[in-house]
């Protein structure tokens, strides 16, 4: 049996048809945006052991997926390991998805029950997908760079979209209670930066550490904090990662050093974690993010240099979100290719929207560091609000600009509609994660609007991690106590 469906949501009709034949086995090749088609013949299972066999011998490969190489999609194919033509060659016109799964009864039940199944039970009717990133990287003094066929597991895909969605919602929430008043002061937010941040963690290891400028709810909540500690933080009260003291700047968890708000200042810093994680050996390296607003900063300059110079595992990460405050990148910089402006340095640049990309480039960037010292990648990006809450972000861009990214390069719904169209997530599981973040975010927004400040008293606590002295120095006229409630999270 063969068809073709219009719209990927035919698929469960035909699937409930498909069961009712006796003996069949289904196959399920997406060969553009919309088009599916579901084939259902012993011969094609007879077909497809045969291939499978020789594909075996002559790659002797325990694993590989198998691509329709339609040049109908440009951006993303899902392919055969490159290296392996012969493979890719002989499995040109058939099926994208895993060979190694059955999709036979286990298939049917598991895709029959997505929809009940929520985000735990997930369908799986695709396990693992290979994707060409979306643009190509940019090298500088670099013979070879990222791959740019990445594979993309199932669980990969939910989490990455559960993570970005997260950041999404709780910066919504972020805003609306800095315009209710109950969140004061700074507070920037990191809409549409989303990808920048997933795409790196993914590839960071547990002996990794990562300091930022002052853009930070999203990194904090990747690197361990729920989103009542961020949000609790915002809103000043004890729930907050920093017991309220240290509000949307100053946010801090194990292997997470913050939340500088000295713009530039944080990558002198990061190249200093790095020569701790040199010194102590441990294998570990730093991301320095900053923004393309720092990026002119003599600091920053003096940072490549020594890092250089002592081979520091340290990735300079320029975050381009093309302004700095209301200045655009052209108006403030010299050389906007940011990802060269390391000179000796070599860098690399990748397309900041595309979490898949990120990862892959961060991948290749921890092994580079940690083999031969500093690099400078630059992630091209965009932020939808303004600077901060105070700055309506319209005046030195045009809303048309903004709509435009968010229409065509937003990196939530462009994951989103990735991952549908290789079948790693279905529609009712991506409505099911949007469901449990809301709720997850809603409820913690409301347990930040009531809970209780510390009292002023707790001011003085926990002025260092490791106090060495029983009084607080420099407190002049007072004779402080220093009290240490809480250990430093960042030894
Ligand atoms: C040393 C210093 N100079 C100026 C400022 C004021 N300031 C805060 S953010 C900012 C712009 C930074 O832009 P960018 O680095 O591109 O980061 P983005 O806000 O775009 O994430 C400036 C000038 C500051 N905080 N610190
Ligand atoms: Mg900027």
């Amino acid at each position: 049996m063969l068809r073709t469906l219009s719209r990927v949501s035919e698929l469960p009709i035909i699937v409930k048809q498909l069961q009712k034949v006796r003996n069949c086995n289904a196959a399920v090749a997406v060969t553009n945006k919309t088009i599916v088609t579901v084939t259902n013949t012993k011969q094609h299972q007879q077909q497809q052991q045969q291939q499978q066999q020789q594909h075996t011998k002559q790659t002797n490969r325990s694993s590989r997926s198998y691509s329709d190489n339609n040049n109908n999609r440009s951006n993303y194919n899902s392919n055969v390991n490159s290296s392996n033509n012969i493979g890719r060659q002989q499995h040109k016109n058939h099926l994208r998805f895993d060979s190694r799964r059955s999709y036979s009864s286990s298939f049917f039940g598991l895709f029959q029950n997505a929809a009940q199944a929520g985000v735990a039970k997930t369908n799986n009717y695709a396990t693992e997908a290979t994707v060409q990133v979306n643009r190509p990287f940019k090298l500088h003094r670099l013979e070879e760079g990222p791959e740019t066929t990445v594979k993309l597991t199932k669980d990969e895909a939910l989490k990455y979209y559960t993570q970005m969605q997260t950041i999404r919602r709780i910066e919504t929430a972020a805003g609306n209670l800095y315009k209710e008043k109950i969140i004061r002061g700074f507070c920037h937010l990191y809409s549409g930066q989303e990808a920048c941040a997933v795409g790196m963690k993914a590839a960071m290891r547990d002996v990794d550490n990562i300091i930022s400028a002052y853009r930070v709810h999203g990194w904090t909540y990747l690197m361990g904090v729920p989103p009542l500690g961020v949000l609790g933080e915002l809103t000043g009260v004890q729930s907050g990662c920093a017991r309220g003291k240290g509000g949307s700047m100053h946010m801090y968890c194990p292997n997470f050093f913050g939340g500088n708000g000295i713009v530039g200042a944080q990558v002198p810093l990061g190249a200093g974690v790095a020569l701790a994680c040199k010194y102590k050996g441990n294998g570990g390296m730093c991301l320095a993010l900053y923004g393309d607003g720092a990026a002119n900063q003599g600091q920053v300059f003096e940072a490549y240099n020594m890092a250089y110079l002592w081979k520091l595992p340290v990735i300079f990460v320029c975050e381009n979100n093309n302004y700095g405050m209301g200045t655009s990148a052209e108006r403030a910089s010299c050389n906007t290719d940011y990802y060269t402006r390391g000179d000796a340095l070599p860098g690399i640049w990748v397309d900041g929207m595309d979490v898949l990309a990120v990862r892959s480039a961060t991948e290749f960037a921890i092994k580079y560091v940690n083999e031969q010292g500093p690099l400078v990648m630059e992630t091209n990006t965009y932020r939808y609000s303004g600077h901060s809450m105070s700055d309506p972000g319209t005046s030195y861009r045009t809303r048309e600009e903004i709509q435009e990214v968010r229409q065509k390069r937003d990196p939530i719904t462009s994951f989103k509609e990735l991952c549908i169209e290789l079948g790693l997530i279905t529609t009712d599981e991506v409505k099911a994660i949007d469901l449990k973040v809301r709720k997850e975010v809603d409820e913690a927004t409301a347990q930040a609007k009531n809970g209780t400040e510390l009292p002023v008293s707790h001011l003085w606590t926990d002025v260092y991690s490791n106090n060495l002295e029983p009084k607080l120095r420099g407190t002049n006229g007072y004779d402080i106590d220093h009290i240490q409630e809480r250990k430093g999270v960042n030894h």
